[in-house]
């Protein structure tokens, strides 16, 4: 839930050429990455997510602008800023997600604990809620 969602920082190796940020499961990503996906070409007032995993933990990443990120377990909320590529923010199963705020040309890569299944997700706030309540 929202107690185990943090905000951490990646390693980041700058010299004369620049940066490089490399993260490896189970070592800086307290999984296997199973998948990789990335969320591009945001207007600004889009909103992305708005659902919940079941089961899948996620890493969260901006690789390039800003955006917000928006956590709701049902009990509390708080709102995450990801503006550098040497920051990821994990987020727990059963957390709700908004992702707004887009910069323009942000770029949010997303590195996950499963394969994409849609049964995995809760898209209906109302039956997240219900889910919760039955816990
Ligand atoms: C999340 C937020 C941050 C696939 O077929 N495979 C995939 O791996 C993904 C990510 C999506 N899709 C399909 C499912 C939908 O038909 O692509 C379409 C758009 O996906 P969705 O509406 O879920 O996109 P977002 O940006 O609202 O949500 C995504 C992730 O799905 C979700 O896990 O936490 O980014």
């Amino acid at each position: 839930m929202l107690k185990d969602c943090y905000l951490f920082s990646l390693p980041q190796i700058t010299d004369t050429r620049g940066s490089v940020t490399f993260m490896e499961g189970q070592r800086h990503i307290p999984f296997d990455i199973k998948r990789v996906y990335y969320l591009y070409g945001m207007q600004e007032n889009t909103q992305r997510g708005a659902h919940a995993h079941k089961k899948l933990k996620q890493v969260l990443i901006a690789l390039s602008g800003r955006f917000t990120v928006k956590l709701d377990d049902g009990k509390e909320i708080k709102e995450y800023t990801l503006s550098h590529p040497s920051e990821g923010l994990y987020v727990a199963p059963g957390v709700w997600r908004e992702l707004q705020d887009f910069s323009s040309h942000a770029i949010c890569l997303a590195l996950t604990s499963e394969l994409y299944d849609e049964e995995d997700y809760f898209r209906d706030y109302a039956a997240y809620r219900a889910s919760l309540e039955k816990r």
